[in-house]
């Protein structure tokens, strides 16, 4: 059975989110998704995401695709997420090429392109002015 990891916030999930996701459980059996903590997301984009993490938990592991998720912490532990879960290939858009081929000694990786034309920050940006 081949494992699949990715890793996101999915803040306000678009389709964009749902493309990588079910493109990411076609590449092999079994989809395992690292959703960001709050926290991280602070780290990284320097704001709390408009749909807390446990909303975000909920929305995420509902979806057919997503057999398993865990919360990612930290952006520095995918290492040991990669081999705690046991992947098989890390799955990530390719916003992040380049960024995590040091886990190719772990696993396969593949960035797949991303869906044009929407983001999280899009649609923020259009209800605040519509
Ligand atoms: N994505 C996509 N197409 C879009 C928007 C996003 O394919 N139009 C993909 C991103 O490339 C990413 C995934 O959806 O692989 C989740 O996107 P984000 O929630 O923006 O994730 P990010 O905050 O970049 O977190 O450890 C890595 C990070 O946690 C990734």
């Amino acid at each position: 059975m081949k494992r699949v990891i990715t890793f996101g916030t999915f803040d306000i999930v678009h389709v964009g989110h749902i493309n990588i996701l079910e493109r990411a459980k076609s590449l092999g059996d079994y989809l395992i998704v690292g959703v960001s903590s709050d926290a991280l997301n602070m780290q990284k984009k320097g704001r709390t995401p408009v749909y807390s993490e446990s909303d975000r938990v909920k929305i995420i592991s509902s979806l057919r695709c997503v057999d398993e998720i865990f919360i990612e912490h930290s952006l520095e532990l995918k290492g040991d997420y990669i081999k705690e879960h046991d992947a098989d290939l890390l799955v990530m858009g390719d916003d992040w090429a380049g960024k995590f081929d040091n886990f190719k000694t772990l696993c396969d990786v593949q960035y797949l392109t991303r869906t044009p034309s929407i983001s999280t920050t899009e649609i923020i940006e259009v209800v605040r002015n519509p």
